[in-house]
């Protein structure tokens, strides 16, 4: 199947829930509980015109959606020429389960043992579900790929851009869904809050453009109030009023001494930080909006 206008989407949604609410692997031995709560899920077009926007934030060599999919086509022979108009992208917000967030709140210097395993752990269980997806999609005759899990993908050292970016930028991704705007941090803040990992897959099929119910990138953040209280959880300095040092915050989750130390520790790769992203007005909600 190409190029459908196809009833995919409440279809794939329950699919995405389902899976992520009854999977035996999102589940942390740790704490004895899930990694994530029911997740939010949003769609676009490749045709979108955000996405030559959010090619110009990410940078050149980002991938749009058409280019992703056209990219492991190659990979595989199989010649499609795409047109963006008929390629769609799902994305999904994963929500970080509460006692993971209570645990990191009470952090001050670096985070807790059970934010690092939804790092590490957590994040695998995320691939799992863009597997899933793609699977699920391919079973109904699409070509489907999840762009962060192609060989291909990589972060990209850009000193326009603080020096980190990469060839596929899932909360960009997700603001193009709908799903949220980014913060001063540079977390997407989501009607589930900022405390999240994202995930999505590009397919052949011509799903609804988003209906995005913002018009500004910072939207939802505080900041422009006078909000800083992400700023104050940075135990590092890493967020001043100045911006986000990517820098020293890349140090703190993954490269420093305390990272190091950390990873010896708990004897995974990926232990991450987040103290930015609880304990904050953010955390679970969009922040002064009414529930
Ligand atoms: C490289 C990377 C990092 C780097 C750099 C982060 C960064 N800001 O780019 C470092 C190591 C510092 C890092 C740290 C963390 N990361 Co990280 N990281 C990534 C990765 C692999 C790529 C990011 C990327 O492509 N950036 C692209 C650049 C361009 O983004 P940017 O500079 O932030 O973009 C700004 C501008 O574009 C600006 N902007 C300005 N004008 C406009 C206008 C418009 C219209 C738009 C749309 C945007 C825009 O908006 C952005 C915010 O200001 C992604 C995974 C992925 N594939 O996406 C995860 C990811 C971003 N990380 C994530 C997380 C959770 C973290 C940590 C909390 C660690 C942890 N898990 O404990 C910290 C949080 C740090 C922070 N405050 O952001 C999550 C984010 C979830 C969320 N809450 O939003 C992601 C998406 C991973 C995932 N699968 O969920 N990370």
């Amino acid at each position: 199947m190409t190029a459908e206008l196809c009833d995919f989407v409440n279809p794939l949604k329950n699919a995405i829930t389902e899976f992520v609410l009854t999977s035996p692997r999102n589940f942390c031995e740790l704490y004895k509980g899930p990694y994530f709560d029911e997740p939010l899920v949003g769609f676009t077009r490749g045709d979108d015109p955000i996405f030559a926007t959010v090619k110009e934030q990410v940078g050149p060599l980002s991938w749009t959606p058409c280019e992703a999919l056209e990219h492991s086509l190659q990979r595989s022979n199989l010649h499609n020429n795409l047109k963006p108009e008929d390629v769609s992208v799902v994305s999904w917000v994963l929500p970080i389960h509460s006692f993971v967030r209570d645990k990191n709140r009470m952090e001050k210097t670096e985070p807790s043992t059970e934010w690092s395993n939804t790092r590490n752990y957590g994040e695998e269980f995320n691939n799992y579900v863009k597997t899933f997806v793609v699977g699920w999609l391919e079973a109904r005759g699409c070509l489907a790929v999840a762009p962060s899990l192609l060989p291909g993908f990589r972060v990209i050292k850009d000193p326009a851009r603080g020096n980190f970016s990469s060839t596929w930028s899932e909360r960009h991704i997700a603001f193009a869904c709908g799903l949220g705007t980014f913060s001063f941090n540079d977390g997407l803040i989501t009607p589930r809050g900022i405390a999240h990992r994202l995930g999505s897959v590009v397919v052949n099929t011509r799903l609804p453009r988003a209906d995005r119910p913002y018009s500004g990138h910072l939207d939802y953040c505080l900041s422009s109030k006078g909000c800083t209280a992400c700023i104050r959880r940075c135990p590092i300095k890493a967020l001043t009023s100045a911006g986000h040092d990517k820098e020293l915050c890349n140090e703190l989750n993954y490269s420093g001494k305390e990272a190091l130390r950390r990873r010896e520790r708990l004897g995974f790769e990926q232990t991450g930080c987040g103290l930015c992203q609880v304990g904050v007005p953010c955390e679970d909600r969009i922040p002064g909006k009414k529930y």
